[in-house]
């Protein structure tokens, strides 16, 4: 009798653990969240404009426009800037930036356009070696 009734005892043991055991619902795949995808690629636009703030640097140093698209340049420094197309001092680059030229501070002018498709790029003509005054623009 006393063998029967242990039989019995571990029985009902081994169905309370197999019970426990199988309970557990967690485990699910964790869902992978997508790599968002930037977009570092400028739009190119008709008319971009840059700005020489009051820390003497550009901003932004790079724009894009369509080809035919022309860029203006407002100088909010509190000093004068010569804008002009590289090379320093030919400037025969991209003689449509030269019409920009000359800007006193809170003066802006828009450069003649920009018809093929290349990159052009400036600089200050009074400070040639200034790379804060120095920006590219990407004709598309
Ligand atoms: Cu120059």
């Amino acid at each position: 009798m006393t063998d029967t009734s242990y039989k019995g005892w571990a029985a009902a043991i081994a169905l309370v653990l197999t019970t426990a055991c199988g309970g557990g619902s967690s485990g699910g795949s964790t869902p992978t969240t997508p790599t968002a995808t930037p977009t570092p690629t400028a739009t190119a636009v008709e008319l971009a404009t840059i700005t020489i703030g009051a820390n003497g640097s550009i901003s932004p140093s790079s724009v894009t426009v369509t080809r035919g698209g022309r860029v203006t340049i407002i100088n909010n420094d509190s000093r004068a800037h010569d804008m002009s197309s590289d090379p320093h001092p030919e400037h025969s680059d991209c003689p449509e930036l030269n019409q920009i030229g000359f800007l006193t501070a809170g003066q802006q002018r828009t450069s003649g356009n920009l018809n093929t498709a290349r990159t052009c790029r400036f600089h200050d003509h009074n400070l040639p070696d200034n790379a804060g005054l120095k920006g590219s623009i990407v004709i598309q």
